[in-house]
């Protein structure tokens, strides 16, 4: 199965360390890259190696288990909030990290409600328990008053099977699971299937711990999002072509690359997206990519060629090809229709309103501010062309790596 997970937290939670934890376990990087040693396959910006700070999101892929991933690290800091909420809508699950010596914050708050409100199905990760100031039971006692009491704690470890605490914890939650277990008929599969469903629909809430640094419980998580995120983008790759934007950047070379998650149906290279040809379908890992000729349905990737999708924008394919199809209903139905945004729309009307397009900073759709001082972060300012920027001290991300 293909599944897009992002990793999200407040700053300096471990997120980057984590990911590349990941991709190191998965067997996607050789070298395990560090942040503190400014070889973080992620955080590959010249900014971000130098501040040791996450500021773009960070797409690479790993395959675990027989599923495909697309992995997207966001930025923790509020200033760069609107890029790590711009991730959320192509998202099948979110990763939502707390840092075990410092338990649940103000911002993981607002992230869990972001969350929340686009329904997408969210696993806990309690990170830095290799430091002896770690305190995993108290985190998890936040997690249960401040965020949810529905929380499914595979934090022990999970290999595939439920530990009987979390057997008994379903069963109380779930009348026909309760039922068989009275019964005496308690069946692993059962239990499962139920985990996932009820995890896709945003009613429970898987939680695992462990260190990004060392490795400890990274194997658990990926377990974890095996048996309890399933996506059915497979069910749809006959269906009409559908994709939501989520990024728009200049790579090295000036040229604009759109960055997108395939909804439905698959395009290839030449293939046209809203009256647009596609010159190059790019796979990223940080900043390095490979292109391919065709993407399929649950990737995520970079187009060059297209001028007008916007993030936060829909986009179908030629008009010809009949009308929309079934679309993905992957972790827990909770993707609109594909295309239901359509490319164009006017800035008024964007879901996600650009500030920086129009000049003036602006609020993203959970509310966020998506203004920041981007002189204070000492980030090299428009010095990209095509929009003018009348108000350079409050504007979103736009560098010379973005339009
Ligand atoms: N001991 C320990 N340190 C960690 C762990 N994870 C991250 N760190 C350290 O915490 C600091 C921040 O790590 P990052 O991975 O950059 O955190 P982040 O959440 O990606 O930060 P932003 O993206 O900038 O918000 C670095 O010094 C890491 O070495 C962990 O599991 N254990
Ligand atoms: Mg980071």
């Amino acid at each position: 199965m293909k599944k897009t997970i992002g990793i999200l937290a407040h700053v300096d939670a471990g997120k980057t360390t984590l990911a590349e934890g990941l991709l190191h376990l998965a067997g996607a990087t050789r070298r395990r890259g560090g942040v503190e040693e400014g070889t973080s396959l992620l955080d590959c910006d010249a900014i971000e190696r130098a501040r040791g700070i996450t500021v773009f999101s960070g797409q690479a892929r790993f395959s675990f288990g027989g599923d495909e991933y697309a992995l997207i690290d966001t930025p923790g800091h509020a200033d760069f909030a609107a890029e790590m909420e711009r991730a959320l809508s192509v998202l099948d699950g979110a990763v939502l990290l707390v840092d075990g010596t410092e338990g649940v914050q103000g911002h993981t708050q607002l992230i869990w409600r972001l969350l929340r409100q686009r329904g997408v199905p969210t696993f806990f990760f309690v990170g830095k328990c290799d430091r002896e100031e770690a305190d995993l039971p108290a985190v998890l006692a936040q997690l249960r008053v401040r965020l949810s009491p529905r929380l499914l704690d595979l934090s022990g470890g999970f290999a595939g099977e439920l530990p009987a605490a979390a057997v008994e914890s379903l069963a109380e939650w779930d009348d026909e699971l309760l039922e068989r277990y009275l019964d005496g008929g308690y069946d692993p599969a059962l239990w499962l299937r139920r985990a996932a469903q009820l995890t896709a629909r945003g009613e429970l809430f898987p939680v695992f711990a462990g260190s990004g640094l060392t490795g400890q419980g990274l194997e658990d998580l990926l377990a974890g999002l095996g048996a309890l995120l399933p996506t059915d983008y497979e069910e749809c790759r006959e269906a009409p072509f559908a994709a939501r934007v989520f990024g728009v950047r200049r790579d090295p070379g000036g040229g604009r690359v759109t960055f997108l998650k395939i909804l439905s149906g698959s395009l290839e290279v030449k293939g046209e997206v809203g009256g647009e040809k596609v010159n190059e379908i790019r796979f990223y890992e940080g900043e390095r990519y490979t292109q391919a000729p065709r993407a399929l349905a649950g990737e995520v990737c970079g187009m060059t060629g297209l001028r007008r999708p916007l993030p936060g924008g829909g986009v179908d394919g030629p008009p010809d090809r009949g009308a929309p199809g079934k679309g993905h209903r992957g972790g827990g139905g909770r993707h609109d229709q594909p295309g239901d945004i359509p490319a164009a729309l006017p800035p008024s009307e964007r879901p996600d309103r650009t500030p920086g397009a129009d000049g003036a900073p602006g609020t993203g759709p959970g509310g966020l501010s998506t203004g920041v001082n981007l002189k204070a972060w000492g980030v090299d300012l428009f010095t990209f062309t095509g929009h003018k920027i009348h108000a350079p001290k409050a504007c979103l991300l736009y560098t010379s790596r973005c339009v």
